[in-house]
């Protein structure tokens, strides 16, 4: 598991075409900087001396013209531009992994995972994901009710989607349905609730977690990842599944979200799991939308725990 030891390679992926709302961008280096502050503030040297300079990947911009929200029925805004740039992304993430490294995406919005999800995947027999994450992301264009790529990234992984998508990957799909434990669910859209009532992925709504207990409901996530057999996990945290009130600064705020407490039983159990955790995705924070700072100290907080920093 290399969230607890080992080098961590961060990849800045400054993406905001896949939702669509400026300032999304901004939170890759913020959160590489605020991470690197805490950890020097807090006094985490051993921390600190295992995390690579950040490597940063160009993402397509919107160029002069304003992020356009219109779009036709069925259609995926940007979906040339973001497949096009995801290839240079999962050759940064699978060199990463390669060299030992723990991969860790900082987004930007959550369709950057196609290329993180690619390159984790071409490094590994098997791959596991768990997707963290108040939405599905199990959308396609024809299912998406707003035509927003980071909408539907979890869903190209499975096979399912456009083939500007799917091929992506080396292999179709190059994840099974099986090997996918969504947790923190609570705003899923009809093709969403339909492909899930189809049984095959698990996954705990919030409403679920309510019922089973949040202890209960990770250990059922981490032996369902470890019965799987894959050799690799990958773990795609979307900072929406914590709740808007500990969090504004995102742009597709549900209320019923995860504590600060909640979010971080989660990381030390994953991070002192023995599962084969070897990338990371940290996305969906927009500074922007919270200029009091608080939601990149809230993202780079959690993040310093999922990475190990402990006080107990
Ligand atoms: N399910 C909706 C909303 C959404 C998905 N991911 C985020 N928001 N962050 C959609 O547009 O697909
Ligand atoms: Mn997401
Ligand atoms: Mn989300």
């Amino acid at each position: 598991n290399r969230l607890k030891a080992g080098p961590i390679q961060p990849v800045c992926f400054p993406l905001a075409l896949g939702a669509v709302r400026a300032g999304v961008e901004l939170g890759a280096a913020a959160l590489d900087d605020a991470l690197r502050a805490r950890l020097i503030r807090r006094g985490f040297p051993d921390l600190l001396n295992r995390l690579r300079p950040a490597i940063t990947i160009p993402a397509p911009q919107a160029g002069d013209e304003p992020l356009d929200g219109r779009r036709r029925p069925g259609e995926a805004m940007y979906l040339d531009e973001i497949a096009a740039s995801m290839p240079p992304l999962a050759s940064a993430v699978a060199d990463a992994i390669r060299d030992g490294a723990l991969a860790l995406a900082l987004g930007g919005d959550h369709a950057l995972s196609l290329g993180t999800l690619a390159g984790a995947a071409a490094t590994a027999e098997r791959l596991a994901v768990l997707w963290i994450d108040a939405h599905g992301d199990i959308n396609t264009p024809e299912t998406s009710p707003s035509g927003h790529v980071h909408g539907m990234p979890l869903a190209a992984a499975l096979g399912r989607g456009p083939s500007v998508l799917t091929d992506l990957f080396a292999e179709t799909p190059p994840i099974r349905p099986e090997d996918t434990v969504m947790l923190g669910l609570r705003d899923l859209d009809p093709g969403e609730r339909a492909w899930l009532a189809e049984g095959t992925i698990h996954y705990a709504t919030m409403a679920h977690i309510d019922d089973r207990g949040l202890d209960a409901t990770i250990a059922d996530a981490i032996d369902r990842l470890r019965a799987s057999g894959a050799d690799a996990v990958h773990v795609s945290f979307d900072l929406d599944v914590l709740d808007p009130l500990l969090l504004p600064g995102t742009g597709t705020r549900v209320y019923g979200g995860l504590t600060f407490r909640e979010a971080a039983r989660l990381l030390r159990m994953l991070r002192d799991s023995d599962l084969p955790i070897r990338s990371l995705d940290w996305v969906e924070l927009n500074p922007a939308l919270d200029p009091s700072g608080g939601s990149t100290a809230v993202a780079a907080e959690l993040l310093a725990i999922a990475l190990g920093e402990t006080t107990d």
